[in-house]
């Protein structure tokens, strides 16, 4: 205590006795300066098989959520005059309907403010119920099955075109371009593989083509000796499977085995930088063709190369396919709750279906459905080991 100051203070309490008056209430002490506030944290979920076959292509999708996660809060964003932070929580639905179920009341349960995923139309479907039930929003940045939009949910999008546009496009493509004159067809019983390839038979009887076989097999089948022997009586040159690349990569390296030397087309699904690998060898220049279900001009080149650059340095991977789709349907979703000013799905679900966004894969808008207006497709085949474009169309 200083005592000078105790002194003095009693000798004032002194005077103003003698003078009759009280002594004045102490001034306040001065308020400590606010702690800033904290910064509220907005949930995104994403889910995708980050086990099983298809591993490496749930881990490029979620790659491109963390970089779109990452990416929004070194912005600093506000929402409501308050300093947002953003948190991925990250869902393994392995491709299973019924895990992808599971995962989606996870997420919904954890009070995420919207949804990325799921990469397969299979666990994405059933999902979509439960978003929603709970009135969070969801966007699909890769399953392509059109049904995924066409339920009436309110709450659905997707940011590529769909299995009716890649299908028919391929289908056309088997029987005015590579002029297949035996075109075979095997799916993989999937809600997506056999979608598409249904779409893809519909391509080609279109376009005139006629299908002379199709056979079925499974999305976790490891031996097709006995459908490819059927379909090689009938002398396939071409042979269109509705699946994905980890089962497809097999299935080429059988098709060698018996000296099946067709060319081999897929869709979104099999268009992976991984399928080389998957093929081990059994892949011949120019004999695969797939699309991706989303294209850019040449102006949205530079950006796109810049994302591929910046992917790998972030994460020491190549992008598989759909990982700046990812990116982009975060991006978009958050541009509606920027747009909204709030995180709350009621209020930015309107500005979520009105949205008008530039991404690195292009301009994002939805129709009522849900589905990206303008959809785009690329064409790609292999050489040399490596995916090469054969042009957009949309
Ligand atoms: N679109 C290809 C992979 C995902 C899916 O639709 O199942």
């Amino acid at each position: 205590m200083n005592f000078k100051l105790v002194a003095a203070s009693a000798m004032t309490i002194a005077l103003l006795a003698a003078c009759g008056k009280k002594e004045p209430a102490p001034a306040p002490a001065p308020a400590a300066p606010a702690a800033p506030a904290a910064p509220t944290t907005i949930k995104i979920g994403h889910v995708g098989p980050i086990s099983g076959s298809i591993a490496h292509l749930g881990k490029d999708n979620e790659n491109g959520a963390r970089m779109a996660i990452d990416d929004l809060n070194a912005k600093g964003l506000t929402i409501q005059g308050v300093k947002v932070k953003f948190e991925l929580l990250a869902e393994d639905d392995a491709a299973d309907p019924k895990q992808g179920t599971a995962a989606a009341q996870k997420l919904v349960d954890a009070k995420v403010h919207g949804v990325i995923g799921h990469l397969n139309s299979g666990t994405s479907i059933p999902a979509s119920k439960i978003y929603s039930d709970a009135g969070i929003p969801q966007i699909s940045p890769s399953a392509t099955n059109p049904k995924f939009t066409r339920q009436g949910y309110a709450t659905t999008f997707r940011v590529v075109a769909d299995d009716v546009h890649l299908g028919g496009t391929l289908g056309k493509y088997a029987v005015t371009e590579l002029k297949g004159k035996s075109i075979a067809v095997i799916d993989d019983r999937t809600a997506y593989g056999q979608g598409v390839a249904d779409e893809f038979e519909k391509g080609v009887t279109a376009a005139g083509g006629s299908v002379v076989g199709r056979e079925f097999t499974s999305d976790k089948a490891t031996d097709f000796t006995g459908i490819l022997t059927s379909l090689k009586a009938k002398k396939p040159d071409v042979v269109f499977f509705g699946g994905m690349d980890a089962v497809a990569g097999p299935m080429m390296r059988q098709m060698k085995q018996l000296g099946i030397n067709a060319k081999f087309m897929g869709g979104d699904g099999i268009c992976t930088g991984e399928l080389p690998k998957l093929a081990a060898g059994a892949m011949r220049d120019s004999q695969v063709v797939c699309a991706e279900a989303g294209g850019i001009d040449e102006a949205g080149k530079p950006a796109m190369e810049k994302f591929k650059t910046d992917f790998k340095a972030k994460f020491n991977a190549d992008v598989q396919i759909y990982a700046p789709y990812v990116y982009d349907a975060v991006m978009t979703m958050v541009a509606a709750m920027q747009k909204a000013d709030s995180a709350d799905p009621k209020k930015y679900l309107p500005a979520l279906k009105a949205i008008e966004y530039q991404g690195v894969t292009g301009k994002i808008a939805f129709d009522e459905k849900g589905d990206i207006k303008n959809g785009a497709l690329t064409l790609y085949t292999y050489k040399g080991g490596k995916k090469e474009s054969l042009g957009i169309v949309r």
